[in-house]
């Protein structure tokens, strides 16, 4: 038995010094502890040993099993220690390396004038409302004094939903809800998507942007209008831009007016960018017709108001010289990233 626990002890040394991993000598160690192991079963013989010479043999085993215990916990702690080593040098990260960079997204060429126009009128007093893109009918056409069967609307080729419910063609039924809650005064502005059932082309779209505003209060008058809309221009087009106003006739105004910039390259000479007239549109305007007052219960003899409305796509287009208004929708970051 003294020959077989050496034995062990030789082959497990042996064993030990060539462990070349945890799993290795997890393995050694079953083969060694575990109760099938070699040091269990030849404790088992010990009841074959004789009785005075049992004591000498169970201190051996036991010397043994210490001894091979203490070497097993060494070179555990030497692969634990190699293990933690390659652990560190595979997960070594090198702060100097550029980092993985996010793509950052940019505010649409639209939005941004959006943006821009609405900070000009924040900054007048004004205030910024919006409400459904899916209106009715009434809001959209009746209560701007164009009803059923007006000539009026074929000038917008409406995309119905139902006889009662359409796309929006205009955000002028904004107006006509703040209108009608008659907290007066009235300073707002509405921008939002409109929807108008047009072939797509360079120059049209089935959905596009508008802004306009409204003003109602005691004793507004073209004079407001003028003034409040030639400070807008300077703020988006610098002090010295020339203004007109030409007679216009809308629906929902009397009277009614379009107001022109001067050709920014010719001043108005006439050119190619102003396609030879010397004056560029930029918005329609008008006070409020007194139907339209007298339809929200606004009594036009106490109250009157200044409207105007001019649309996004053409302004940033200008701004942006882009000459194909389809490329505001197709989403092309290559496009988008340059504005
Ligand atoms: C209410 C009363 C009056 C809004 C107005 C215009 C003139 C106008 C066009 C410009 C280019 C629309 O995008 S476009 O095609 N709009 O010229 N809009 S006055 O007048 C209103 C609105 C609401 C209650």
């Amino acid at each position: 038995m003294q020959e077989k626990l050496r034995e062990i002890q030789k082959n497990a040394k042996k064993q030990l010094e060539n462990v070349k991993n945890q799993e290795e000598l997890e393995k050694l160690r079953i083969e060694l502890f575990s109760k099938k192991g070699a040091l269990t079963a030849i404790m088992r013989e010990m009841g074959a040993v004789a009785p005075e010479d049992r004591p000498k043999m169970g201190a051996l085993a036991n010397t043994v099993r210490e001894e091979l215990e203490g070497e097993f916990a060494q070179i555990k702690q030497k692969l634990n220690a190699t293990a933690q080593e390659a652990k560190i040098i595979a997960e070594k990260i090198d702060v100097t390396m550029p980092g993985a960079r996010r793509p950052l997204g940019k505010i649409h060429p639209l939005k941004q004038v959006e943006r821009e126009l609405c900070d000009i009128f924040l900054a007048m007093g004004f205030t910024v409302v919006s409400g459904p893109e899916v209106e009715r009918d009434y809001y959209n056409f009746t209560a701007l004094n164009i009803p059923e069967n007006h000539p009026a609307r074929d000038d917008h080729d409406t995309f119905y939903i139902t006889d009662e419910i359409l796309l929006r063609t205009q955000t002028s039924p904004v107006q006509i809800r703040v209108m009608e809650q008659k907290k007066l005064p009235i300073r707002i502005i509405a921008p939002g998507r409109v929807y108008r059932s047009d072939a797509v082309d360079a120059t049209h779209s089935p959905i596009f942007h508008q802004i306009e505003g409204l003003v109602v209060d005691r004793g507004i008058t073209m004079g407001n209008l003028k003034g409040c809309l030639e400070e807008f221009i300077r703020q988006l087009y610098g002090e010295d831009v020339k203004t007109r106003f030409r007679p216009h006739h809308f629906q929902f105004t009397e009277p009614s007016a379009e107001m022109d910039i001067a050709c920014p390259k010719c001043e108005g000479k006439g050119c190619s960018v102003c396609k030879g007239e010397g004056w560029i549109e930029i918005l329609g305007a008008g006070m409020v017709h007194r139907d339209v007052l007298l339809r929200c219960d606004i009594n036009p003899d106490e109250y009157s108001g200044f409207a105007f409305g001019l649309g996004l796509e053409r302004i940033a287009m200008r701004r942006f010289r882009i000459n194909d208004l389809r490329l505001f929708h197709e989403n092309d970051v290559r496009f988008l990233h340059q504005f």
